[in-house]
């Protein structure tokens, strides 16, 4: 670029010299425009798509397909729930900088920086059409954005290249370097307009999205649950420990943990949602609405619902009481039989609107475990975030195989047939929930008084429950921790030990055991690629 400002000043005549600079500056300047206009233009196309085809969340999405597990995790960690803040803002800025450059290289080589432009906007409508669930229409945003783009930088250039002050047959259009006055209340008049009429697009796209989001509200807001045929057993009063520090046995719904690779909320209007059931060994194909769902056997049940990403000690693990209907009894309806009993189709994959797909053992859901489709969480419909109209939950999985949120298809095939999303990305294709115990008071660096203080946290072991949960200070013997009451083998249990503490600096190391007789291993494994072993540790320091 450097290079490029210092021929084009030898070139420009004596009082023409301040010139080249503010050009290229007006050049970067109308690449932004440019790039500006392709947003907005492809959000409005967006708006007519579907909110997800548009190109920052289109390309976005595709990183995250793109991204290996190691490098998905350290983003779960490092930015938490902000990690799709970050990858957006990320690919923003990126953009900017193609986009400046494009409008610098546009001053020079017209056509050139119109090509760039297409071919980037190309590379955004491979990636929408290419995510899982895409289709050719999730292209148009990123190709009606680019189109306009390149008509926006041409246009724009041509303000900057102007006429040569020397009439030449050297100086071509595309010759943008020739010496020349350019046109500079031109090109802000230009980019100014290009810039509110695209703000206006932009705007526009924006209100029809806001609309259908407001429909789909709507259908949410009128949602009324079914009273569930068979209830919950109220939790046992037991269940929640009085210690301060300690979380509520139900996690409230917004305090419900929420991972998935959603950048754009999925927000299905649920009249228009239908759930089919299709594949290997279904004998009776079925297709039902919501309020066929709503019309069966309604069960509510306490399951606690864990992520793979969760490390030793994370927050990814949360308590819901689900309503919905019993998987296995669709299944039955459909005429699909287990493997055990001669099924061809071993594995379940439940695919999502946004294209997500979750790959659950057929043998596990039909194993008479309360495998639902939910449709309620915690007495109200499911939040969009946590899947509405309908997701998955089944007790003793990791979500990523088995909780699919905004489900749409349910498909019989095999596991040596099909991989589900995060197993094609190096994760386990079968994954249980590990035996895990979490100190959550004191917190990490706490500095408690001498004396008695109690140390309380979560013990979990989906579907084979916790039977034992052991405190060790410094590496000193075991002490058996007072458990809450059990709300069943499918929930976390709370526990709580007093501890003597004397002054000093202390590590606290937490153990579980759960049903089958089994202690967690202490042997420290990260989240990939089936789940973190180890335990929990806490050091404080007691003044
Ligand atoms: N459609 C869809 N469903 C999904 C996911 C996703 O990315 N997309 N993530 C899964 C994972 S990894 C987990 S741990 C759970 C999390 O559910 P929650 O966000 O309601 O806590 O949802 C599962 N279902
Ligand atoms: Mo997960």
């Amino acid at each position: 670029m450097s290079t490029d400002l210092h021929v084009t000043q030898q070139r420009e005549a004596p009082e023409d010299r301040r010139l080249p600079r503010s050009r290229t500056v007006c050049a970067a300047l109308g690449g932004l425009v440019a790039g500006f206009a392709a947003l907005c233009v492809a959000e409005l196309a967006a708006a007519a798509v579907r909110p997800e085809a548009g190109p920052v969340a289109a390309v976005g999405g595709a990183v995250i397909d793109r991204t290996p597990a190691a490098v998905k995790d350290f983003a779960v960690r490092t930015f938490g729930t902000a990690d799709k803040l970050v990858l957006q803002l990320g690919i923003l800025t990126l953009l900017a900088v193609f986009a400046m450059a494009v409008g610098v290289l546009a001053l020079r080589h017209r056509r050139a920086g119109c090509v760039a432009v297409l071919v980037f906007g190309a590379a955004g409508a491979a990636a929408a059409a290419g995510r899982p669930g895409g289709g050719a229409a999730d292209a148009l945003p990123s190709a009606v954005g680019a189109v306009v783009a390149a008509g926006v930088l041409h246009l724009l250039a041509g303000r900057l290249i102007g006429r040569p002050a020397v009439p030449s047959p050297a100086a071509g259009e595309t010759d943008g370097g020739a010496a020349g006055t350019f046109d500079r209340r031109g090109f802000v008049v230009a980019a100014g307009a290009t810039a509110a009429a695209s703000a206006g697009a932009g705007l526009l796209g924006r209100a029809l999205r806001a609309s259908g989001e407001a429909g789909a509200a709507a259908s949410r807001e009128a949602v009324v649950l079914p009273a569930p045929a068979s209830p919950a057993p109220p939790l046992p009063r037991g269940a929640e420990l009085d210690v301060r520090g300690l979380g509520p046995f139900t996690t409230p719904n917004k305090d419900f943990y929420r991972v998935d690779t959603a950048l754009v909320v999925p927000r299905v209007d649920v009249a228009r949602w239908r759930l089919r059931i299709h594949g290997e060994g279904v004998a009776r194909p079925l297709t039902l609405s919501f309020q066929d769902l709503l019309e069966r056997e309604t069960v509510e049940r306490d399951i606690t619902l864990t992520c793979v990403s969760n490390e030793v000690g994370g927050p990814y693990t949360g308590h819901a009481r689900w309503l919905g209907v019993r998987l296995a009894d669709l299944l039955a309806e459909a005429g699909v039989v287990p493997p055990s009993r001669g099924g061809p189709a071993d594995q379940l994959v439940a695919r999502s609107v946004d294209g997500m797909t979750t790959g659950t053992p057929v043998s596990t859901v039909m194993d008479g475990r309360d495998a639902l489709l939910a449709f309620g969480m915690n007495g109200e419909p499911l939040p969009f975030t946590h899947g509405f109209p309908v997701r998955m939950v089944v007790p003793g999985l990791y979500g990523y195989v088995s909780a699919c949120k905004w489900l749409k298809e349910l498909e019989l095939t095999t596991f040596a047939a099909y991989d589900a999303y995060w197993a094609e990305r190096g994760w386990s294709r079968r994954a249980p929930v590990k035996t895990q115990a979490r100190i959550d008071t004191p917190r990490p660096f706490a500095s408690p008084r001498a004396g008695t203080v109690p140390v309380a946290g979560v013990a979990w072991a989906q579907h084979r429950g916790i039977t034992r949960v052991e405190v060790r200070v410094d590496r000193g013997p075991w002490h058996t921790a007072r458990l809450a009451e059990a709300a069943g083998t499918d929930t976390w249990r709370q526990w709580v030990w007093e501890w003597p503490a004397t002054p000093g600096h202390h590590t606290l190391e937490v153990r579980a055991t759960d049903g089958t007789g089994a202690t967690q291993t202490g042997e420290r494994a990260g989240t990939v690629p089936d789940g973190a072993t180890g335990w929990h540790s806490v050091v404080v320091d007691v003044p």
